[in-house]
């Protein structure tokens, strides 16, 4: 049988020479001086079969799940290719959530391994003991935590565990519009085909280098652009935080930079950013929240470059993308045609399809579609059509050359600097607060994050209540980048004769907010 493990084919794709460099860091954690590090193929080759030798010691049952929550470090990329080498579920967790939210997603996917940042192993690890997990770990970002100390007395060599191409990879959660988070599960064989789709639509070529300041708990940092340089053998210059004028002065060694449009927007405000700063890059690549066509335009006057604009979630990873060549043919506004090998249709309400041009539903299929939400049968049954593919809750055309637009969402959903915010969740958690009677979440235009959060709240008769204060109750419980940028105190909310808040009328009133 052949091993479908993905890190086995990651592995695969290694130079001949293991001593070329792989990685090389680019900023130092906050408050350290910064001392660049270069980790060769040969080290991550160690290292990752350090780790995975620490894991299979620890002897957990099959398929279980390792949730993480530490800092972007090259190690803590290592510890996700570890799980895949061992054959475990990889559970990346955003550094932003608190508390609250980190202890729904342990008790939700129950993990027999939660590595945390050594600040908070205290919650962290109370959370993680209550709810049965038996392994508790630090790691931090300056190469320091019992994760490594462990690791270090293991050996280096190690035979990737055997996987088959649907056994799951990774959980992905991604909040619900009701409810809660949903755990997205991944197999290798979905991680695998859309890396190798990518790899040779985007003409992934030798010499090329990618300059990573992504986070690494999404998709987006996580699998298309690792998986994309792991996959070519490419370098990769490492940046923990993405910091605009930093990324640019180091664009004239790299050959490809992908990043969210807030991303693209803060480079455009650096004097640095010229076409002789982007003098080799080959690509710039724009997703996870829509790009403007002006940011798309002023990329263009600015550096010679046309940024290539992909589509994607994580429940599927990529699923359209822009031509490669020409660049002439990269339309902005648009999110390109679909991938090979992946289905992409619309289709209205009633399920009927539509013609080109028209506008419903973004319906999906392929071998990256994953394979259901974790422990949520009825929930997965209700994303898919009954041919099976996957409803994305993304609203679009398809033109006749198969061109994909997309215009809205059907999910009640927004986007901010390629962050997902729920509106149902930050009304439930105002809702929560003392002195509210309910509340409203909308999206509204914001020219440095696309779109943020504005709540409207109604108080309980006799009680006053202060926007400013419930922002700060707020952030107390859920992560900063949730939190409403502006919270209004209103006598009450619009609605409809039938009962239900318009929302429409409050994005219409507070859009220009931040214009
Ligand atoms: C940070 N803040 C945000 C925010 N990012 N608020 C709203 N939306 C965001 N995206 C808030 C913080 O909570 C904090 O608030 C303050 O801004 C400063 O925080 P920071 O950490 O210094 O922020 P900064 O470094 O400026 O971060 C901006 C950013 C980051 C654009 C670099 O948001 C980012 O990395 N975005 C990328 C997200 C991503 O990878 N998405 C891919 C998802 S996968 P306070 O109150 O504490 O001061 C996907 C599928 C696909 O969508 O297609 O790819
Ligand atoms: P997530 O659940 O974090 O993976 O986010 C996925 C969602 O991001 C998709 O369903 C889209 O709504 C949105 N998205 C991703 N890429 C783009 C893009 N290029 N343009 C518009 N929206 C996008």
């Amino acid at each position: 049988m052949n091993n479908h493990n993905l890190f086995a084919a990651l592995r695969a794709a290694f130079p001949a020479d293991l001593e070329q460099v792989a990685i090389d860091t680019a900023d130092a954690p906050p408050g350290q001086i910064f001392t660049p590090l270069r980790y060769t193929w040969g080290d991550l080759e160690r290292g990752t079969a350090m780790l995975a030798n620490l894991i299979d010691s620890l002897a957990l049952p099959p398929d279980s799940r390792i949730a993480v929550q530490v800092d972007k470090s090259v190690e803590a990329l290592m510890l996700y290719l570890a799980v895949l080498r061992a054959g475990h579920v990889y559970l990346p967790l955003n550094t932003a959530y608190q508390a609250g939210e980190v202890e729904y997603f342990i008790g939700n996917a129950e993990p027999a391994m939660v590595v945390c940042a050594g600040r908070n192993f205290g919650w962290v690890s109370r959370i993680a003991f209550l709810a049965g997990t038996q392994q508790v770990f630090t790691l931090d970002d300056d190469r320091s935590g019992t994760l490594l100390d462990r690791a270090a007395f293991q050996g280096t060599t190690h035979e990737p565990a055997p996987r088959r191409a649907g056994d799951l990879a990774a959980i992905v959660y991604t909040s619900g519009t009701t409810g809660r988070s949903k755990g997205a599960m991944l197999t290798h064989g979905n991680l695998l085909s859309n890396a190798r789709a990518l790899h040779d639509f985007w003409a992934w070529q030798r010499g090329d280098v990618l300059v990573h300041a992504l986070p690494i708990f999404h998709v987006h940092g996580l699998f298309v652009a690792c998986h994309g340089a792991l996959l070519n053998a490419s370098r990769m210059i490492w940046f923990a935080r993405f910091d605009p004028r930093a990324v640019v002065q180091r664009l004239g060694e790299a050959t490809v930079f992908m990043g969210v449009p807030t991303m693209y927007v803060r480079m455009l405000a650096e004097a640095g950013l010229t076409r002789q700063a982007c003098g080799h890059m080959r690509l710039f690549i724009s997703g996870s929240a829509p790009l403007l066509i002006e940011t798309f335009r002023r990329w263009q006057e600015r550096t010679g470059h046309t940024i290539l604009e992909r589509y994607g979630m994580s429940e599927t990873v990529m699923l359209t993308s822009n031509p490669y060549r020409p660049e002439s043919a990269r339309r902005g506004g648009t999110v390109g045609t679909p991938l090979p090998g992946v289905g992409v249709r619309v289709h209205d309400e009633k399920g009927h399809a539509l013609q080109a041009g028209e506008i419903g539903g973004i319906e999906v299929k392929g071998p990256n579609v994953f394979k259901g939400y974790w422990r949520m049968p009825e929930k997965t049954a209700d994303e898919f059509t009954t041919d099976l593919w996957f409803k994305t809750g993304d609203v679009g055309r398809i033109e006749a050359d198969g061109f994909v637009t997309i215009v809205g969402r059907s999910k009640d959903l927004i986007i901010s600097g390629g962050y997902n915010v729920y509106p149902a969740e930050i009304e439930s958690c105002i809702n929560e607060l003392p002195g509210v009677a309910e509340s409203a979440v909308v999206g509204v235009p914001h020219p440095d994050l696309g779109e943020v959060g504005v709540a409207v709240v109604v108080a309980r008769p006799g009680t006053a209540l202060d926007g400013a204060q419930l922002a700060a109750a707020l952030k107390s419980r859920i992560a900063h980048f949730k939190v409403p940028k502006r919270v209004f105190v209103a006598a009450e909310l619009p609605r409809n004769a039938m009962g239900k808040v318009q929302k429409n009328l409050l994005r219409e009133q507070h859009k220009d907010l931040f214009a």
